[in-house]
């Protein structure tokens, strides 16, 4: 049996998690000083997002060199001291690969093999970047496309000596030890110019993961995937297929946008549960699951209720995805339950995705003040302030002064939460062991209750005649919801009634 399917995975942004050196930034050594307080969280793994080479334009997304390391966060030997820290620990690394793309100032594209990326004497199709402006910029009288930033050219996987270099460059770091990676907007590596859309899902795609594969072998891969469907995430996911162990999908954090991600709508707690419950059934697949990540507000805030039920509401979000079948991923800070960072001004911002809608939408004439609403709903830095490790001067991150200000927010430090048993800490601590230790939470099967309730979200896991059932109440009232409840409680307030964000895990059979 795969060993991601109980586990755990524990992401690090690595500018924000912890900073060694004094220079505001978060880099390895930091990671390395903290590594007991994932072990103490009872994480398998962790994902580490980009440290390579990179001018930064992406927050890392954006790499210059695959085989090395940037200063600003170490050096390879400090990876090798990452690695072996892990591993002493009992823990795995993942890697955060991008293939679709490079920076713009990778000596590929600064000449060495200009052939590697997509060139067109006028652009092949009117797409748009994910980050405001057009997909196509010329340069020395050709268009290159760029998905995301003008600095970030997508490469060309139709050309086999691009597929190559990318094989090469997984087995150097597969020789390294790592044990898993994760693959950035891994759909886009197979495009349609002509009739497809930025998202790629090209006709090649199962070819090139297929190829992937072969060269990953038995290490974990968990592939970025916007816009997949149901049905093609059961496809890529199935073992017999040997593409992708698992992906990240999209539908459960779009249920709160408009016509943008910048364009908000309220959630309706019926439509989440049921996304939710239809992306369980991916066949022989594997799925993720997850609430924050790098590119996320905070659930807490986003889903939750982040001022006096801050505590509670972060719990019963963590209840109601770790008891979904699937791998869960915790994103740095949430298991503290930290909240949005509550800027108000637009100089906090550092994100290029949230500086260029800001810029696009001015042009646009848009009103600063609904500008500025946006960004504190949803920029990407609501997720990249810097971790809250104690209640000192920056909060332990560092000694200097923080690359991206602190949140203005009073959640406990990690080190006042972990001699706190009623801590969101404790919380994800006892849940990861659940993980662990009942075979029912990892394999069994889903089924979704009262699917109508627009408050309550419960369903039952069964495996082996064994039934745990789960009630979280998503709202602010008390509710008792009409169901038996009658069995061994597992977590949670005794009783059958739950107050205001409350949960509970009985195991009724
Ligand atoms: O993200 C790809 C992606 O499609 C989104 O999550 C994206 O950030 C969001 O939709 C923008 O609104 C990946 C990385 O996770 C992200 O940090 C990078 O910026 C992006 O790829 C480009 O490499």
């Amino acid at each position: 049996m795969s060993w991601w399917r109980q586990a755990v995975v524990y992401q690090v942004w690595p500018r924000s998690f912890a900073d060694s050196d004094g220079d505001g930034v978060g880099d390895l050594p930091g990671v390395i000083d903290h590594l007991d307080h994932l072990q103490d969280l009872g994480v398998d793994a962790v994902w580490l997002s980009p440290v390579y080479p990179s001018p930064g334009v992406d927050g890392g997304y954006d790499i210059s060199d695959y085989r090395g390391v940037d200063p600003l966060f170490g050096s390879l030997k400090d990876l090798d001291a990452l690695i072996a820290g892990l591993h002493e620990r009992g823990m795995r690394l993942v890697m955060d690969m991008v293939l679709n793309h490079t920076s713009d100032q990778h000596p590929w594209f600064r000449g060495e093999h200009r052939d590697f990326y997509l060139w067109r004497d006028e652009p092949a199709n009117d797409w748009t970047s994910l980050f405001a402006g057009p997909a196509w910029t010329e340069r020395d009288g050709r268009y290159y496309l760029h998905t995301f930033a003008v600095e970030q050219p997508d490469l060309d996987w139709e050309n086999r000596q691009v597929r190559t270099e990318m094989h090469d460059l997984l087995r150097w770091w597969a020789d390294r030890g790592v044990d898993g990676f994760r693959f950035d907007v891994i759909s886009m590596i197979s495009k349609d110019l002509e009739h497809g859309t930025p998202l790629g899902f090209g006709p090649r795609l199962h070819e090139f993961l297929q190829g992937i594969h072969a060269v990953t072998g038995d290490a974990m891969t968990v592939g970025e995937m916007p816009g997949v469907t149901v049905e093609q995430a059961a496809l890529v996911t199935d073992p017999a297929r040997e593409e992708l162990d698992m992906v990240f999908t999209f539908e459960h954090v779009g249920l709160d946008h408009g016509v943008s991600k910048w364009d908000h709508r309220p959630l309706q707690l019926p439509e989440l549960k049921a996304t939710m419950a239809r992306w369980q059934g991916l066949d022989h697949g594997w799925n993720s699951l997850y609430w924050d990540n790098h590119d996320q507000p905070r659930a807490v805030s986003r889903f939750g209720d982040d001022g006096e039920h801050r505590v509670a509401s972060a719990k019963t979000l963590a209840t109601t995805l770790h008891l979904h079948r699937g791998t869960p991923f915790v994103y740095q800070g949430e298991e503290l339950g930290m909240t949005n960072a509550h800027f108000t001004a637009l100089t906090d911002y550092r994100d290029v995705e949230s500086l260029r809608h800001a810029d696009e939408a001015r042009e646009r004439g848009q009103d600063p003040a609904v500008i500025l609403e946006a960004l504190a709903r949803t920029s990407r830095d609501n997720a990249r302030t810097p971790m809250l490790w104690d209640d000192g001067p920056q909060r332990g991150f560092t000694t200097g002064k923080p690359w991206i200000p602190l949140p203005s927010s009073s959640v406990p430090g990690a080190a006042e939460q972990r001699t706190d048993p009623s801590s969101v800490l404790a919380h994800y601590r006892q849940l990861i062991a659940l993980r662990h230790d009942e075979p029912t939470v990892a394999h069994g099967d889903f089924h979704l209750l009262l699917p109508d309730d627009a408050r309550v979200w419960a369903f039952t896991r069964t495996y082996e005649g064994a039934t745990l059932l789960i009630v979280a109440n998503w709202s602010v009232d008390t509710v008792e919801p009409d169901l038996d409840q009658t069995g061994e409680l597992v977590l949670g307030p005794p009783g059958t009634t739950l107050g205001p964000w409350e949960s509970r895990i009985v195991r009724t059979g």
